[in-house]
């Protein structure tokens, strides 16, 4: 992590990096107003319907598959596009990873009522699910941790304690407590079926304590923070960060949609070596995955970078 010399309009200030430094987040920042927020949910909805360009086909499996099915949309949704390159969030995302940066990932995570929390965890190669490391930071081996990515997560709905609010433990992100070479098995029959520490929580069909170092370990849950948000707003947060988020315990039509987008600075390879993921029960090939340069240049060359949306829309800064 470096601190960028450019400064530009929505840069982060030294108290809020210190402040980023010592916990491994900062947040809640607005991107969009309520307002704003609302109208581009509700075109979206409508974007994400249409799979006719989206970089996955549609995994016609059980509940775990939409986990997988669901990444990458700002591949072919314009909104999802522009919302990536958002300069209110790059310029913030800059002053932690340099200039130059790369979103290598979107994911939408949904919690519907009655749904289950997630189940606390801390990622850094991304291996966790797949059994292969998804990044490698320049220095490091295969075999060794990489150094995780910077994640924006943004309420796209309201997000309250009752719907699933992401929560996090400040300043736990120097040290793993996960080891993301060891192997979790998935099973769809596991969702909503367990209660951990009195919350019911997993991981999407996987039960992600199985990656613990120690297996008597358990997450100082009293030092958690939860992030109660206005829809629009975002947090930015490490990977290894540890973070979950609650159950959504309401009844009716509240809920709650997050949508995370990951960046790494250009130097760092994603997916190395490999031509497809296969996690949460589904396989999917990369050939149409690429990177986008949210920021910046790319010096390295180490990606396959798109220029244009799979619909021919050109990536620009919004
Ligand atoms: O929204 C959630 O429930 C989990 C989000 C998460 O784990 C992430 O963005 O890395
Ligand atoms: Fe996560």
């Amino acid at each position: 992590m470096t601190s960028s010399p450019v400064r530009t309009e929505f840069s982060l200030s030294e108290d809020e990096l210190a402040f980023f430094r010592k916990n491994g987040y900062i947040g809640p920042i607005t991107i969009y107003t309520p307002e704003e927020m609302d109208q581009m949910w509700k075109t979206i909805q409508r974007e994400t319907l249409d799979r006719s360009h989206a970089a996955y086909p549609e995994v016609d499996k059980g509940v775990g598959a939409p986990n997988i099915f669901n990444y990458d949309r700002h591949l072919d949704v314009d909104l999802l596009a522009r919302h990536v390159m958002n300069q209110r969030i790059t310029d913030r995302v800059a002053s932690i990873l340099g200039p130059d940066l790369l979103c290598w990932r979107s994911e939408f995570f949904p919690k519907y009522p009655g749904d289950e929390g997630t189940d606390w965890h801390q990622a850094d190669t991304f291996a966790n699910a797949s059994g292969k490391p998804q990044l490698l930071w320049p220095g490091e081996s295969e075999e060794s941790f990489g150094a995780g990515t910077l994640t924006v997560w943004t309420a796209f709905t309201e997000s309250t304690r009752e719907n699933g609010c992401l929560q996090v433990i400040p300043g736990t992100q120097h040290q793993m407590n996960y080891d993301e070479t060891k192997q979790m098995d998935y099973n769809e029959g596991r969702i909503n079926s367990e209660v951990k520490d009195g919350v019911p929580r997993g991981f999407f069909g996987y039960d992600y304590r199985q990656l613990q170092k120690d297996p008597n370990w358990k997450p100082n849950e009293e030092d958690a923070v939860a992030f109660e948000m206005e829809k629009g707003q975002c947090i930015i947060f490490w990977s290894t960060l540890m973070h979950a988020s609650l159950p959504n315990i309401s009844t009716g039509k509240n809920y709650r949609m997050g949508f995370a987008t990951r960046y790494v600075p250009t130097a760092v390879q994603i997916y190395p070596g490999t031509d497809h993921i296969e996690e949460y029960g589904g396989n999917i090939s990369l050939d149409k995955w690429s990177a986008v340069l949210a920021r910046g240049r790319d010096e390295f060359g180490h990606n396959k970078i798109a220029t244009e949306t799979l619909r021919g829309t050109k990536y620009l800064p919004a």
